[in-house]
């Protein structure tokens, strides 16, 4: 386990020689301590990133040679998969099967940008039709320059993948600050990063708490381009940081999304989907479908499969065999779930099952798998993202009532749709406003696709190629072709 920051290839601890703790929310015990990065190591950072862009070899070498490096990355992540998987269950408490996907997943996503990178060589420039033949135009694409990567904690080495592999495949270099929550697999990009050959200075790894460390990257004149995951008050701050310098931004923020099911789906199915837009990864998803609306024609059977099937959900220690769900990732999200189920039962909502800390499991960040029925809308749980294992439900009696209560949010990352009438299906996706719609599932992601939100939900898009797209600018061309006749001062 790593315990310094990478910083222009080398190892070293914080200038201050702070610390900070790192806690196993399975029993709240301190378990590892790595350094507690701040304003002067942000300063280094900068400086060892501008330096590998304005003058070292990534950004001036072949998309194919990047695509070498990123695709040595991504072996090497999937040759330590199951050590990278169990070292995510230790920082962030998740189900061992759900941090192996993680894990496989962000291999993926650095062979996918690696493939990106190589059609760059060919991509990268592109002629503009002209209605005229004095010009020609080529639009370049170039990288952006030096990107600072903010990440949250729930998915600590996949969002810093969704990040880090792109803005590599552009020629971008970069400094990452993880979650002060789960610092641990980020840092092990430093020691991947190593092993594949990534030049000194393109990728640097700063961890620390985000006033300390994330605000000074955030901040920094040296940074081209600013890319976060987290909530909207951060998200907040990033952008008005951003603002100042006019550094270009993309924002992937939190979500209340809806799912909407019809009274003509089979129930084990809508069960099925319910249960798993909610409570994977604890419902610390950003995109988890936290609000559900079932037609009143479905409701009574839906829910008593619902609360029977919650009811058998396993809790427990990330790797214990046939655990569904684990703890939340600390003492203060802990808190905060807690008390916004003790909100929703000042609120008026019913706690059908759930809402405590489970029995024997006192020690650990644990929460039962909580579902509140007839959430009055005007709540606090209704509004708000919870970002736990709880589930808000209503019901509705037609389609235009359905997508009116879906869409009334300020939120609009997911939202999902389950009915066997694919017409209908479809006209409800189109209606949704949101970045990521569903049909007949929920939260199923793939690299190639693109994925942000509308409204406070984020700006830009990841993944696929716009999350290349990111990471690139595009510069004009324009070629005179001095044989044409010009001549504006100088007329003969
Ligand atoms: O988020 P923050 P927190 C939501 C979720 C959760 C809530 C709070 O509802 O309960 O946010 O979680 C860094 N300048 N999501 O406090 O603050 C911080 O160090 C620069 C949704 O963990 O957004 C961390 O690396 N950086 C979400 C990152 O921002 C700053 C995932 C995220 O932390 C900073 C996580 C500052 N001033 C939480 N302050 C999603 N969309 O997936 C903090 N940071």
């Amino acid at each position: 386990m790593q315990n310094q920051l990478f910083i222009n290839g080398k190892w070293s601890p914080a200038k201050s020689g702070a610390i900070f703790d790192v806690v196993d929310p399975s029993n709240r015990e301190v378990f590892h301590q790595v350094a507690r990065g701040g304003a002067a190591d942000i300063e280094a950072a900068v400086a060892a990133a501008r330096e590998a862009f304005d003058n070292g070899p990534w950004p001036r070498m072949s998309g194919a040679r990047r695509a070498g490096i990123l695709r040595k990355m991504g072996d090497e992540i999937a040759a330590r998969s199951n050590e990278l998987a169990h070292l995510e269950v230790r920082d962030n408490g998740k189900p061992l099967p759900e941090a192996v996907w993680d894990i496989e997943d962000t291999a993926g996503c650095f062979h996918f940008y690696a493939d990106l990178a190589e059609r760059l060589d060919n991509d990268a420039e592109e002629d503009i039709p002209l209605p005229m033949e004095t010009f020609t135009v080529k639009a370049v694409r170039e990288p952006v320059g030096v990107a600072g990567a903010i990440i949250p904690w729930n998915f600590p080495m996949l969002m810093a993948a969704w990040k880090v592999a792109p803005a590599l495949a552009a020629g971008c270099t970069m400094v990452l600050k993880p979650s002060e929550l789960t610092p641990l697999t980020a840092l092990e990009y430093g020691s991947i990063a190593e092993k594949a050959g990534l030049p000194a200075g393109v990728l640097n790894i700063v961890t620390g708490y985000g006033p300390e460390a994330g605000q000074p990257l955030t901040e920094h004149p040296g940074v081209d381009k600013l890319a976060f995951t987290g909530s909207v008050p951060t998200g907040s701050k990033i952008m008005q940081a951003a603002a100042r310098d006019i550094k270009t931004i993309s924002l992937e923020l939190g979500g209340k999304s809806p799912l909407v099911v019809f009274g003509d789906v089979e129930v084990d199915e809508a069960v099925e989907w319910i249960l798993f837009g909610i409570f994977w990864n604890q419902g610390e998803v950003c995109s988890a479908t936290s609000r559900v609306l079932i037609e009143e024609s479905i409701y009574p059977r839906l829910m008593e499969r619902l609360v029977e099937e919650t009811r058998k959900i396993k809790i427990g220690h990330g790797l214990e065999e046939g655990v569904l769900l684990g703890p939340l990732v600390s003492q203060g999200q802990h808190e905060k779930v807690l008390a916004a189920i003790e909100r929703g039962k000042a609120e008026g909502a019913t706690l059908v099952t759930g809402g405590g800390v489970p029995a024997g499991l006192e020690q650990g960040c644990y929460v039962e798998p909580t579902i509140f029925a007839e959430v009055p809308t005007e709540s606090w749980i209704w509004k708000e993202e919870i970002f736990g294992p709880v589930v808000c439900i209503r019901t509705f009696q037609s389609e235009e009532e359905a997508v009116r209560l879906a869409n009334d949010t300020r939120f609009g990352l997911g939202a999902a749709v389950m009915s066997n009438d694919l017409e209908r299906a479809n006209r409800v996706a189109r209606a949704f406003r949101a970045g990521i719609v569903w049909i007949n599932c929920s939260q199923p992601t793939f690299t190639e696709a693109p994925w942000g939100g509308y409204k406070q939900s984020g700006i830009g898009r990841e993944l696929g190629e716009w999350g290349l797209n990111n990471y690139l600018e595009t510069k004009q061309i324009t070629t005179y072709d001095r044989s044409a006749p010009w001549g504006w001062y100088l007329r003969e």
